[in-house]
């Protein structure tokens, strides 16, 4: 980000300095060398100027505090000590501010994100305003960094070692409310009085008065923070959490571990050595460069709307939704959670409507229990949800969402009915994993009106959104759509209409060669074990037991009939299905489950599928073939437009279903293997396996122009 003009600003008014950081021509307050330096001249004049007792400090931006530090100028770093240098410097700047001879107190409102916490850290005083938009934390880690200004030291001190640690290891950020009872800020005021209140604590310093902090916690945090026994089962307990967690392949939290202990343990300026080091060598690592990509992908998208030349979205305030079950109703909480929307939600009969309200309200009461909604909140979003058993209310909706069964002529019949109850502007879309959006709009008098919108499940939880327009839908209905799943706070991509969109047609080939490896002998324990340790979340055969095996052999079919051979399966999940094996919704899929909880395999689904485990493919051959198949078949989509940049494809298989994000996504990750050894592995696993494997053309074209996705 480049500044112009002036970014930190001060006046003085009867010996106290009001400090405001607004960086010019810029959405948010970021700290780049640039404001780094104007940091330490303003506090350089105020520490000289003999007017000046004390300091209260602000942003200037309505909605941020400070961002943290630059992202972008850390990507630029050549060398690890380059990054140390960087880390030193903004240490050395909020140093002299902790030594800052005056009081300084600051005032937060909205993000005080990375480094701008650590320079709320370093000030004599915090005060938060109680606002929504005001966030507080250490997002480092999801960057593959580590707080590198001294926030891995002071942190700890300022909230204990278990706090602080919970906060860095996840690189979390909390709500003001949250913030302030963890102790990391001193006081909550409304935004109206935030400058007053911060200009008083100023006041009140220069008397000598010093916050009396007291950590919350008692005995136990006596016992686990307060001595350095208790801190060494703290630690202890934590490295097996990220090892556990992380499973080696990220080298953030450990490393941000090593520095909080070594700082606790050596004191704070040896501490901050290591930090500065460590920070310089995570901020080159392939891994930082991957999720730093990650982020500024997500942030492109937000601002993307869809479709060139779209007009601006119709803004939602009613939704009407058909379907109550699962999905309708998962849709209908989250919307009224996120966006606030009055929902209707429809169904054949009332029971079905009752119950389907009871699974909505359950998200706003989660939200309620995990301290994110107030009572007062809940009660008007609870206010906001209603249903039937008729279209009543359908003409307020501008967008109508429809989640029944999937089937071609049920979906054109809900359409049809729809339509009559809705005026001519509202919008319908149809959530739906398989069916194209063109055939369902075939049935609509207004096609153009018509849009996919292919939710996850379960809905509250997954971040992802696949927005389909079918071959008529208007440029206005896409951006609606997109900018009605942002405000449900998805991640939302455009994709093309065809079967599978983009998450299911790249699963099916990772999920299809399941069947092929459990004929050639190998074992679902150990298929999952080598999916999970490349980074997925879960192995291919967990993931079909949640997704629920019915649905996943209806897809399957779906693929089958439109891509052919190469997604043909070997018909085992079928016959699980036939079993009465539905996945972990039935208790049984290819794993057991018991009150919820994931048990082993039990050897009657090896006789069902007619195989025997006998140790089947090398593990290395194994993982080969699920990777290298999903990514040809995320290769050859490309090529076929389905998703409109590589970076739409990446984002969607990372929040889709978890694909590694330290490996970037399966089009970064295609780039970094080559397209020339990525081809040539799978000719190699054609010729022993068939044709399944066969590189697409793009492969092809790619390995031999030696070119990559992404420039
Ligand atoms: C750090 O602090 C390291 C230190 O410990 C040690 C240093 C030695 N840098 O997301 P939005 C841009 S690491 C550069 O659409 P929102 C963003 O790219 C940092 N740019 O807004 C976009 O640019 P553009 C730790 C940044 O309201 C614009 O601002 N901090 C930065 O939806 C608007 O962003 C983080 O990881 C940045 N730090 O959300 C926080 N932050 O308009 C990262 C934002 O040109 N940021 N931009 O496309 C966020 O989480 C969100 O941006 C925020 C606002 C919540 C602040």
């Amino acid at each position: 980000m480049g500044a112009s003009g002036p970014a930190l600003t001060w006046d003085i008014t009867d010996g106290f300095a009001v400090a405001v950081l607004d960086v010019k021509g810029q959405p948010v307050n970021v700290i780049s060398r640039a404001v780094k330096d104007e940091f330490l001249a303003c506090f350089e004049a105020l520490a000289n100027d003999a007017s000046v007792r004390a300091v209260a400090f602000f942003s200037g931006k309505p909605d941020t505090f400070i961002a943290g530090a630059d992202i972008e100028e850390f990507v630029k770093l050549g060398s690890a000590a380059e990054a140390e240098r960087l880390s030193a410097d903004g240490q050395e700047m909020l140093d002299r501010i902790a030594r800052f001879p005056k009081p300084v107190a600051v005032g937060i409102h909205g993000a005080c994100l990375g480094g701008g916490f650590e320079f709320a850290l370093a000030c004599h005083y915090r005060v938060a305003t109680d606002h929504p938009k005001t966030q507080i934390g250490l997002p480092e880690i999801q960057l593959g960094i580590l707080p590198g200004a001294g926030g891995c030291q002071r942190l700890p001190r300022l909230v204990g070692a278990r706090a602080a640690l919970d906060m860095i290891l996840a690189g979390k950020t909390e709500r003001a409310a949250k913030a302030f009872r963890l102790g990391m800020v001193d006081e909550l005021v409304p935004p109206a009085i935030l400058r007053d209140v911060t200009l008083a604590a100023a006041q009140r310093m220069t008397g000598g008065w010093r916050p009396k902090r007291k950590r919350p916690g008692g005995f136990t945090a006596w016992l686990l923070d307060g001595n350095p026994l208790g801190r060494r089962l703290v630690f202890r307990m934590a490295r097996k959490q990220v090892l556990a967690t992380t499973r080696g392949h990220y080298p953030a939290p450990l490393a941000a571990l090593e520095v909080v202990e070594h700082g606790l343990r050596h004191g704070m300026a040896e501490g901050l050595k290591r930090e500065a080091r460590l920070f310089g060598q995570l901020a080159v690592t392939d891994v930082s460069r991957k999720l730093v990509q990650i982020f500024f992908a997500t942030t492109q998208l937000k601002k993307d709307a869809g479709a060139t030349g779209a007009p601006p979205p119709v803004p939602v305030k009613r939704l009407a939704i058909v379907g109550s079950g699962f999905m309708g109703s998962g849709i209908a909480g989250t919307a009224v959670a996120q966006a606030g929307v009055d929902v209707r939600l429809k169904d054949a009969d009332l029971t079905r409507v009752a119950q389907g309200l009871h699974a909505a309200r359950g998200i706003l009461d989660d939200r309620l229990k995990r301290r994110r909604i107030t009572r007062y909140e809940h009660a008007r979003l609870v206010a906001l949800l209603s249903g039937g058993d008729t279209f009543a209310g359908f003409g307020r909706a501008e967008l109508v969402i429809e989640a029944v069964f999937e089937d071609l002529a049920v979906k054109q019949q809900v359409l049809r009915e729809a339509e009559e109850a809705m005026s001519g502007a509202g919008v319908f879309a149809s959530n739906t994993s398989t069916i194209p959006i063109t055939s369902i709009a075939e049935a609509a008098r207004g096609p153009e009106r018509v849009i996919g919108m292919h939710f996850f499940s379960p809905v509250a939880k997954m971040p992802l959104l696949e927005v389909i327009p079918g071959a008529r839908t208007a440029p206005g209905v896409v951006s609606t759509a997109v900018a009605f799943g942002r405000r449900m706070g998805k991640t939302v991509i455009v994709v093309k209409d065809s079967p599978g969109f983009w998450v299911n047609r790249i699963l099916a080939p990772y999920a299809g060669e399941v069947g092929h490896l459990l004929a050639e002998g190998a074992s679902v324990e150990e298929v999952d074990d080598l999916a999970v340790r490349f980074g997925f979340p879960v192995g291919p055969v967990t993931l079909l037991d949640e997704v629920g095996l019915d649905v996943a052999d209806k897809v399957a079919h779906v693929m089958v009939a439109a891509y052919g051979e190469r997604l043909q399966s070997t018909g085992g999940v079928a016959a699980l299905v036939k079993a009465g094996r539905l996945g972990r919704k039935s208790g049984r899929g290819f794993y057991l489950y018991k009150a919820g909880k994931k048990r082993g395999v039990d050897g009657s689904v090896y006789a069902l599928l007619g195989v025997h485990p006998n140790g089947g493919p090398r593990p290395a051959e194994i993982l080969q073939r699920l990777v290298l198949g999903m990514l040809n078949e995320a290769a050859r989509a490309v090529g076929e437009g389905v998703v409109r940049a590589p970076r739409d494809g990446d984002i969607g298989a990372i929040f889709g279903f978890g694909f590694p994000p330290f490996r970037g996504g399966p089009l970064r990750h295609a780039d970094d293997l080559g397209a020339a050894r990525l081809a040539a592995d799978l000719e190699r696993l054609a010729e022993r396996h068939g044709p399944r494997f066969a590189p697409c053309d793009v492969l092809q074209d790619l390995a031999r122009r030696n070119a990559k996705f992404y420039p």
